[in-house]
């Protein structure tokens, strides 16, 4: 960044001190695809603001002052994982301390607990765990469809999917159409983490690699379930690894356009192997909301997941590039076991108004993004 000359674009009043940024905005201004490099100067830019100016223009472009949440539910069914990753405090081996395993009926227990409000999405996803058959999965979906007809699966990651099929000798595509006819209606984004393989060696090496990852998402999206995206940041990567992974999805996304929502998740070191990386400023975590709405062009929808940010800073992203911030979530475990310090649930009613008050529309979505109307906790879904 010069700090000497001041560079300002001809058009729609931007402004920036940084030249570097100067083609970059007429690219996004004309509604033109960013490069690889061009994504690598975003993450350096000393002009945070005009990179923030920027994402929020295209997210005013796509959705006006529309801020997308949802009153959901997250059930994790275990917390037995065979994976010893890293970046994760929530997994535990068999027989160590801390381990659960809900019996069916506890979790469906669980879903039916909570908030009188209404859910309109259970988000299920938990350990790799190396005895419960495939049947357990599927049991707990058809079950939760029996008793919540109304409510929208969205289940398991394409690290779940790929280890069902390993441990039930199946195919991808056997296993992931199995689960539709169980019930699964879409797929959460986790376990992308970041796809460059010297990163997946250090934070996750017993997890699939990125190829495989995004060739789930591939076969899913085929299948005709939807799914969203993540990338974990904030810890032994660099701004290369992390362009890499969004380019690598913008170009999943331009064959298949099946991934709904891309989630920035800011690495949460407390209880991991990775505890002496400090945490994530806000800084880098609305840096990287702008960043991924102005190189995922062929994305509807960036998420701020307010558990992950604090709601302080989800409600900032709201004006830096973000049209969504998640849901109510009522039971969040994975980032709570990694020091996270947000409370574990919201109600719709806080949600409205840390959206109100950052000058955007409420607008509460299902799954799929159609609108919800409410009376009492009942809910219809417009189609
Ligand atoms: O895949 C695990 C991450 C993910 C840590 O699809 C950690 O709507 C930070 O994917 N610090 C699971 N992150 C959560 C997830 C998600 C969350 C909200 C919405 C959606 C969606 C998906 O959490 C994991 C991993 O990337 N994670 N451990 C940690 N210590």
């Amino acid at each position: 960044m010069s700090s000497s000359s001041t560079f300002s674009p001809p058009r729609h009043g931007f402004q920036t001190d940084d030249p570097a940024l100067g083609s970059i905005a007429e690219r996004v201004l004309h509604g033109e695809r960013l490069t690889f490099e061009d994504g690598v100067q975003l993450y350096r830019s000393g002009d945070i603001l005009a990179v923030g100016w920027l994402a929020n223009h295209v997210r005013e472009r796509l959705h006006g002052d529309l801020a997308y949440f949802n009153v959901n539910r997250h059930i994790n069914p275990t917390n037995v994982c065979v994976a010893s990753c890293r970046l994760c405090a929530f997994g535990r081996k068999k027989g160590d301390a801390g381990t659960y395993t809900m019996a069916l009926e506890e979790a469906f227990a669980t879903a039916a607990s909570g908030y009188t409000e209404a859910v309109t999405e259970f988000h299920i996803v938990g350990g790799l765990h190396p005895d419960l058959p495939f049947s357990y999965f599927m049991d707990l979906v058809q079950g939760l469809k029996q008793r919540f007809p109304k409510v929208h699966v969205k289940a398991f990651t394409m690290v779940e999917v790929a280890f069902f099929a390993k441990r039930g000798k199946m195919t991808i595509p056997e296993t992931l159409q199995r689960m539709k006819e169980a019930g699964v209606d879409s797929m959460p984004g986790g376990g992308a983490e970041i796809f460059a393989d010297r990163v997946r060696h250090i934070i996750c090496d017993h997890k699939i690699d990125g190829g495989e990852w995004l060739e789930t998402a591939r076969m899913a999206h085929k299948l005709g379930l939807r799914s969203n995206a993540t990338m974990l940041y904030g810890h032994v990567e660099n701004d290369e690894d992390r362009v890499d992974h969004l380019l690598r999805l913008r170009e999943v996304q331009d064959d298949t356009g099946g991934f709904q929502t891309f989630i920035p998740l800011a690495f949460h070191p407390d209880h991991t192997a990775l505890d002496h990386i400090p945490r994530t400023t806000g800084m880098l975590d609305i840096r990287q909301i702008a960043v991924s709405r102005l190189l995922l062009d062929n994305f509807s929808h960036i998420k701020a997941y307010w558990q992950m940010m604090t709601p302080k800073i989800a409600q900032i992203a709201l004006r830096f590039g973000a049209d969504d911030i998640d849901g109510t979530v009522i039971e969040e475990k994975i980032y709570h076991d990694a020091g996270a310090t947000t409370p574990q649930g919201m109600r719709r009613s806080d949600l409205v108004r840390l959206i109100t008050e950052a000058g955007r529309q409420p607008f509460e979505r299902d799954t799929l993004y159609r609108a919800v109307t409410r009376s009492e906790d009942t809910f219809t879904v417009a189609v």
